[in-house]
C-alpha cells in the first residue's frame, strides 16, 4: 500500500518539479482551476504587531516588520504576547467582508517573520494560546470560510526571528548567539508546524511562502518543502517563494528549475502579462501591511477597482491586503473600500471571475478581460475613461459582435458601426459606472485582431546563416516578408516555411487577407557577425584568478582605483572565499575553451550586480542593487582560448553568483570547471 502511495505521490508531483513548466498552464492541472477562476482575494496581516500598530518610540513608520525595523529585543517584543487579546475579533464578519467584496479566498498569516503562530501549535508557546484571547484564529476563519465557500489559505514565513534554532540572527541582535543553533532543527519545527496546519484545518487553498531571500534557504530546501506541502495535501497550490527562483519584487519566477506554482509580484502589477504564465499581485490598500495607526494614504475604490481590472487583464490575480487592529477589526478605511469594490463586483464580478488576459496589446481606455462561452468568447470591455462623444472605439479587430451591451443593462442592444479595421460602439454620453464600465460583445469562435506574426530565431546574430521563423495563430490570413526594411506589401514573398537568411537582414511581416493588410509591420534586425578570434600560443593553467574587494557600493565599482584585499587562483566562480557576507565585491578573470565555433550565450544570475565580459567586449549586463536575478547576452566565438572577465559586488542581504553558458552542443549549464584556465 505504501508503495502504490508512493508511486502515486511521484506521479503527480512529477510535473513541478521543473521551474518554468510549474507555471505553466496544463490543462490537465485541475489543481489550479479554482484558483485560476477566482482572480481577487483577500491577504490578512495580523499578528502581535497589530499592538504597537506601526508606532514605536518616535518612529511611526513601522508595520509588520517592527520587531526589526524598531530593533526591539527579543524578550521586551514577547511581552505583546501577554497583551493581544482581540475581543473585537469575529471570523464570520471578516469573512462576509471578503465574500461581499467579490473575493474568492483568504490568505492569513499563520505565521508571520516575528515568528508568532495564529494558531494552536503544540511545537511552541508562542502562539496564539499563550496569549489572554486563547482561541485558535485559524480554525474559526477555517470554519468560516468553508461555510461562506470561499478557501482558506495559509501565508507562513520562513525567516523566523524568535525560534532559536533560525539563522541568521538581525545584525544589531548582539545579545542573542548562535552557538547552539542549528537550522536541520528549525526546519523540523517548522514542518511539524505546516502539518498542524494542512491537517488540522481541512483542505487549504493556497500555501503562501514568504521570506525566502536569507542565505540560510536553499533550492533544495525549497525542493523539499515544496514536495512535503504538496505530500500532505496533494490538490494544494504553492507560491514561487517556497524555493529561491523568485526575481525580487517583481516576484515571476526565474528559469532555472526552481519549484513554486505561481509567481508573487509584490506591490508591483507586471507591465504584461506572460503566457501560460499563473501569477498573483499582492498589494496594501495603504503603505503597509500590518495595521498602522498613522498611515492614512490609501488607494482609493477606482485606483483599486482599475488595479483589479489591469491584473485580470494581464492574466493574474489580485490579492488585496487587509491589516487588523489589535482589537480584531479592520480599519475603517479598509471596510469603506471593501465594500465599494463589492458594489462594483456586484454588477460587474462576472468581467472577473473566470476571465483571462486580453487578446488585444492595448486599449487606451481602458482594460479587456475575456472568457469561453458556448462555442464563441464574450470579450469585456473594462471602460475608464468614457467616451465623451458617445462613441466607444475598439480598434484592430476584424471580427463583428453577435451581441453588444453593457454588463449593467443586459438587455439593451448597444449599435455598431464598422470603420475599416474598427467598431466604433454607440454607448450612453454618461458612464454606466464613473470608476470602470463594462461594455460585452459575443463573438463567434475566436475574435481576430490586427496582432502582428511573430519572428523568432535561435538569436538575432549569426555567423555562416540562421533560420528564421514567422507565424502567427491567426486563422485565413497570409503572411508575406521582406528582408531590405521596405514595408511588406502583399506582392512581397509569402511565408511558407523557415526564412534562410545568410546576410544580414531587417526581416519585417504583415498579416494578409483578401489582399489587404490586416496587422502592422513588424520587423527584427539579425546581424551576421565574424566570430571572435580565439588565443593563439598561450600558456595556460586550470583555474581562474580572483581579485577579492571589501567597501559598499550601489553599483559595481570602478575595479581600478580600489583596492584589492586579496587575490588569488581558485577553480571557478566560487565566493564562499569571501571575509564577510556583505559588502564586498569579486573579479574573475581566466580564459574560456570553446570547443566548437558558434554563437555563444552567457549569463548571470546575481544577488546584487554583475557584468560578463568576453576580452572587452561586455556580454551580460547585470549590474545594480537587486535580488537573484538573471540576465544574457550573446557573443559568436572561434574554437579555441577566450579572455574573459566576470565582476561582481554585494550590498546587503542574500549573495549568490551563478555564471552559466549555453551553445551549439551545450545545453544552457553553470560553466564547468573543465573550460575555465588562466593564462600564466
Ligand atoms: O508580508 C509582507 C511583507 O512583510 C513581506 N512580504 C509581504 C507580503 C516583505 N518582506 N520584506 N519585504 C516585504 C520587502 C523586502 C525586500 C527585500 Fe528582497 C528582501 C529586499 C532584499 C531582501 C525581496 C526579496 C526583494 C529581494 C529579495
Amino acid at each position: 500500500m505504501k508503495r502504490i502511495i508512493i508511486l502515486f505521490l511521484l506521479l503527480t508531483l512529477n510535473n513541478h518539479v521543473f521551474g518554468v513548466e510549474n507555471e505553466m498552464k496544463n490543462s490537465n492541472d485541475k489543481r489550479m482551476d479554482w484558483w485560476r477562476e477566482a482572480r481577487f482575494g483577500m491577504f490578512i496581516h495580523w499578528g502581535l504587531y497589530a499592538i504597537p500598530a506601526g508606532q514605536w518610540e518616535t518612529g511611526t513608520n513601522h508595520a509588520e516588520w517592527i520587531r526589526t525595523t524598531a530593533e526591539i529585543p527579543l524578550e521586551q517584543y514577547d511581552k505583546f504576547v501577554e497583551e493581544f487579546n482581540p475581543v473585537k475579533f469575529n471570523a464570520d464578519d471578516w469573512v462576509r467582508m471578503a465574500k461581499d467584496a467579490g473575493m474568492k479566498y483568504i490568505v492569513i498569516t499563520s505565521k508571520h517573520h516575528d515568528g508568532f503562530s495564529l494558531f494552536n501549535s503544540k511545537y511552541t508557546e508562542y502562539d496564539i494560546m499563550a496569549t489572554p484571547f486563547q482561541r485558535d484564529i485559524m480554525e474559526e476563519l477555517a470554519n468560516a470560510c468553508r461555510k461562506y465557500g470561499l478557501k482558506i489559505c495559509w501565508y507562513h514565513s520562513i525567516m523566523d526571528w524568535h525560534h532559536p534554532d533560525y539563522l541568521p540572527r538581525r545584525n544589531w541582535e548582539k545579545n542573542r548567539g548562535t552557538e547552539n543553533a542549528d537550522f536541520e532543527h528549525y526546519i523540523a519545527y517548522m514542518k511539524n508546524q505546516l502539518k498542524e496546519l494542512l491537517q488540522n484545518y481541512g483542505d487549504i487553498g493556497v500555501l503562501w511562502f514568504d521570506g525566502e531571500w536569507e542565505e540560510t534557504w536553499t533550492h533544495e530546501y525549497g525542493k523539499d518543502l515544496y514536495q512535503y506541502v504538496r505530500s500532505l495535501q496533494p490538490n494544494i497550490i504553492i507560491n514561487n517563494r517556497v524555493d529561491i527562483g523568485r526575481s525580487g519584487m517583481q516576484g515571476l519566477t526565474r528559469d532555472g528549475g526552481y519549484v513554486g506554482d505561481f509567481g508573487t509580484p509584490e506591490q508591483e502589477i507586471p507591465p504584461t502579462g506572460l503566457p501560460d504564465v499563473d501569477w498573483e499581485t499582492c498589494m496594501t490598500m495603504n503603505d503597509h501591511w500590518g495595521y498602522n495607526k498613522n498611515n492614512h494614504n490609501w488607494k482609493s475604490a477606482t485606483d483599486l477597482i482599475q488595479k483589479l481590472a489591469d491584473i485580470v487583464s494581464k492574466g493574474g490575480n489580485f490579492l488585496l491586503n487587509v491589516g487588523p487592529t489589535a482589537e480584531g477589526i479592520f480599519p475603517q478605511p479598509s471596510i469603506d473600500r471593501l465594500a465599494a469594490i463589492g458594489q462594483w463586483m456586484q454588477l460587474n464580478g462576472e468581467a472577473i471571475h473566470g476571465t483571462g488576459a486580453s487578446p488585444f496589446k492595448d486599449l487606451y481606455w481602458g482594460r479587456c478581460t475575456q472568457k469561453q462561452i458556448d462555442a464563441g468568447t464574450r470579450l469585456y470591455l473594462h471602460v475608464f475613461t468614457w467616451p465623451e462623444d458617445g462613441r466607444l472605439i475598439v480598434p484592430g479587430i476584424y471580427s463583428n459582435p453577435d451581441r453588444t451591451y453593457l454588463l449593467s443593462h443586459k438587455i439593451n442592444e448597444l449599435d455598431i458601426a464598422r470603420e475599416e479595421d474598427k467598431i466604433v460602439i454607440q454607448v450612453p454620453n454618461i458612464a454606466p459606472d464613473s470608476m470602470n464600465s463594462i461594455v460585452v460583445l459575443d463573438f463567434k469562435g475566436r475574435p481576430d485582431i490586427n496582432n502582428p506574426p511573430k519572428i523568432t530565431a535561435q538569436h538575432d546574430i549569426f555567423i555562416h546563416n540562421t533560420n528564421i521563423s514567422i507565424t502567427s495563430e491567426r486563422e485565413n490570413i497570409t503572411i508575406h516578408y521582406t528582408l531590405d526594411g521596405s514595408e511588406p506589401t502583399i506582392n512581397s514573398i509569402l511565408v511558407t516555411g523557415e526564412v534562410r537568411l545568410t546576410n544580414a537582414a531587417r526581416v519585417s511581416a504583415r498579416a494578409f487577407r483578401d489582399g489587404k493588410p490586416v496587422s502592422r509591420t513588424i520587423y527584427v534586425d539579425y546581424k551576421k557577425v565574424n566570430p571572435r578570434p580565439a588565443l593563439m600560443k598561450i600558456k595556460k593553467m586550470p583555474g581562474v584568478r580572483y581579485n577579492y574587494f571589501e567597501g559598499s557600493w550601489d553599483s559595481l565599482p570602478d575595479f581600478q582605483s580600489i583596492d584589492i584585499k586579496s587575490k588569488g587562483i581558485i577553480s571557478n566562480f566560487d565566493i564562499s572565499i569571501r571575509k564577510q557576507n556583505d559588502f564586498f565585491a569579486f573579479m574573475f578573470e581566466g580564459l574560456i575553451y570553446i570547443e566548437e565555433e558558434g554563437i555563444y550565450s552567457f549569463y548571470t544570475d546575481s544577488d546584487d550586480g554583475s557584468r560578463f565580459y568576453i576580452g572587452d567586449q561586455v556580454v551580460v549586463e547585470n549590474d545594480g542593487l537587486h535580488s537573484m536575478s538573471e540576465a544574457s547576452g550573446s557573443v559568436a566565438l572561434s574554437s579555441g582560448y577566450h579572455p574573459f572577465l566576470v565582476t561582481y559586488f554585494e550590498k546587503g542581504g542574500g549573495n549568490q553568483l551563478i555564471v552559466s553558458y549555453e551553445g551549439p552542443n551545450i545545453t544552457k549549464q553553470a560553466i564547468p570547471e573543465a573550460v575555465l584556465f588562466y593564462q600564466k
